[in-house]
């Protein structure tokens, strides 16, 4: 009904609600309590409207309690279906039946993080100090620190993890068969680890192996000192690094290295460089989160996006024209592996894991997949700069610059180096290789994957199990399409940064007796050669390449995919690229309880290790 004005004698307002003219010549809702009522609804509104509105806007600061006691009691009344569901939401967001999931924490928020546990600036952090050259001989005792250092990376400083304050930790040299005795200390607060001495096949009790993982010895907490007694049988480059969270540890700058050289050998070049190859990830300035109790990127392994050579964002080499110099590489990367080439510059191969090659060759550019080391020689007769790179899928990583200063001298080592020499590394082993090649396999282990706990989803009345896993198995299948089998990049970020140890299972399976990780724990007499069989299953959710790495003993690579391998080298961890297989045969000489797993870290954290034993 229209409402007409009017004007009333007794009406404040103007102009009051008559809907009449005869309505207000009576005077009806003309009256001043009728308008004044009307104010009154409207400031009641008002009021009404500015307290809701201080509520809702202001609802985190005055109810925080309320609504984190509310969250984390959902996540407890969570049945473990509905947890793990979540945490496959988390990898997979797209996914059918996710959406209830969206946007909900998959880890107690509560908790704080590894980096805000740990990585704390205080007294005990000091700044980052050169890498050390430390000679040692037989006999000696060395103490080593665990501390946290900060160190500026592209311009960020960052609160990291180190032996003796530098990354890499010292680099020791000492002769073969030299026994030293370390003093392990540990400064860092919240942290508790050990310290393993990769490569090396020394007393099992030393091999740094927490008890929780079938070792000897408890992780060193803070102000602990650990006496390890370690002693070297075999020259070659080796490594140190922890054996608890690594995936932390070994990220944060926890590695080292092995020099062991044979005092009986003659010198064969001009000069030797220790180049130790690492990636770290750093995401909108700052390394993503390590959670206290659940290890992330399990699918692939953290992959850096930062390259981080001897600790160095920006690696420099200098030689001389003609110079003639060893490089020992190393890979302590989580994930990565590195196809290293320096173009322009002469590469002879001399080396790996432990010790020589049978036969020195020429090459271009070497695989090194995470814990493998190589002994190269390298020589330019030209003056120059050469970039030193990565050419792992055909995308080339600089890793850093080699800079050849002019030189006219002759080095002394110039025949030493354009020969190819040959070095005996079976002794009589050489004559009964032949039927190891023939032989059949004494274990064979399948290297697959699958989601932990899927085997619930087929009674989740609401889901269609099937089409669920297809669909996930499809989209994981599809990123891999490497030839070489090897995955030189993480290709699937969110779903591989979302995964844990949770959702993401690695399997090592004894294919004889269907036994996987831990539950395998094979026996062998030592001084038997046991050969194994690896397959890298193509039909896994997600197949990738696995660097396989034994504690303890060393062995030979016999072949690879049928092809034999004619060039021989004793090694301690092998690269099995996707939908392929190695057969390895083990020297089984050192007697103890080892372990055995894949050395990218997260793996190893998702189930893919297990236990053997030497007697
Ligand atoms: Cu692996």
């Amino acid at each position: 009904m229209k409402k007409t004005h009017c004007t009333c004698k007794d009406c404040t307002c103007d102009p009051c609600d008559c809907t009449s003219a005869k309505q207000c010549s009576e005077n009806i809702h003309c009256s001043s309590t009728w308008c004044n009522w009307k104010t009154n609804i409207l400031t009641f509104c008002m009021i009404f409207i500015v307290i809701v509105w201080v509520l809702f806007s202001f609802r985190g600061t005055l109810f925080p309690k309320t609504e984190n006691i509310t969250e984390t009691t959902s996540q407890i009344q969570e049945t473990p279906q509905e947890a793990m569901m979540r945490e496959h939401c988390k990898m997979m967001p797209e996914m059918q039946w996710c959406e209830k999931y969206a946007n909900t924490p998959a880890t107690d928020i509560t908790k704080k993080s590894l980096n805000e546990l740990i990585l704390v600036d205080d007294q005990t952090t000091t700044d980052v100090q050169p890498t050390e050259i430390v000679d040692l001989k037989d006999g000696d005792s060395y103490d080593l620190t665990i501390q946290k250092v900060r160190k500026v990376i592209n311009g960020k400083t960052f609160i990291m993890l180190s032996y003796n304050g530098s990354i890499p930790g010292p680099t020791f040299r000492a002769p073969k068969g030299a026994t030293i005795k370390f003093r392990v200390r540990n400064t860092v607060k919240e942290l508790a680890t050990t310290i393993h001495p990769h490569g090396v096949r020394l007393n099992y009790l030393y091999d740094g192996v927490p008890r929780d993982q079938g070792g000897a010895q408890d992780p060193i907490k803070i102000g602990d000192v650990y006496e390890q007694i370690i002693t070297f049988p075999d020259t070659g480059v080796m490594w140190y690094h922890p054996h608890t969270r690594d995936d932390f540890e070994q990220e944060l700058g926890e590695y080292g290295v092995f020099q062991i050289y044979d005092p009986a050998e003659t010198q064969t070049v001009d000069s030797e460089s220790i180049v130790v190859l690492d990636d770290i990830l750093i995401e909108n300035g700052r390394i993503p989160p390590f959670e206290q109790d659940t290890v992330n990127y399990t699918l692939m392994g953290r992959y850096g996006n930062t390259m981080f050579v001897n600790g160095s964002t920006n690696f420099t080499l200098t030689i001389k024209q003609g110079e003639v110099k060893r490089l020992y590489l190393v890979n302590t990367a989580n994930a990565r592996p590195f196809d290293f080439s320096i173009p322009g510059v002469k590469m002879k191969l001399v080396g790996g894991d432990v010790g020589y090659y049978e036969n020195e060759k020429w090459i271009n550019h070497l695989v090194i997949s995470p814990a493998e080391r190589y002994i190269v020689d390298i020589m330019s007769e030209k003056s120059g700069t050469f970039p030193i790179q990565s050419i792992g899928g055909g995308k080339i990583i600089s890793l850093g610059m080699l800079t050849v200063t002019p030189s006219t001298e002759t080095s002394k080592y110039r025949t030493d180096f354009e020969s190819l020499k040959t070095h005996d590394i079976l002794g009589n082993l050489k004559y009964m290789l032949s039927s190891y090649q023939t032989k059949s396999p004494d274990k064979s282990l399948k290297i697959t994957m699958t989601m932990a706990g899927m085997d619930w989803m087929g009674d989740m009345s609401s889901m269609n199990h099937d089409m669920w896993w297809m669909g996930m198995g499809g989209m994981m299948h599809m990123e891999n399409e490497n030839p070489d089998g090897i995955e030189w990049e993480d290709t699937m970020t969110m779903m591989n940064k979302n995964s844990t140890n949770k959702t993401v299972k690695w399997i090592l399976r004894d294919e004889e007796t269907g036994k996987e990780g831990m539950d395998i724990n094979w026996s062998f007499k030592k001084g038997s050669l046991v050969k194994i069989h690896l397959t890298n299953d193509a039909d896994a959710m997600h197949p990738m390449q696995h660097p396989f790495h034994m504690h303890g003993q060393r062995f030979l690579v016999l072949n690879q995919n049928g092809t034999v391998n004619t060039n021989l080298v004793w090694k301690d961890t092998v690269l099995v690229p996707a939908d392929q297989y190695v057969d390895i045969l083990v020297d089984m000489s050192n007697p103890g309880n080892w372990m055995a797993h894949c050395h990218i870290v997260e793996h190893l954290f998702a189930g893919m290790m297990f236990g053997y034993r030497v007697e």
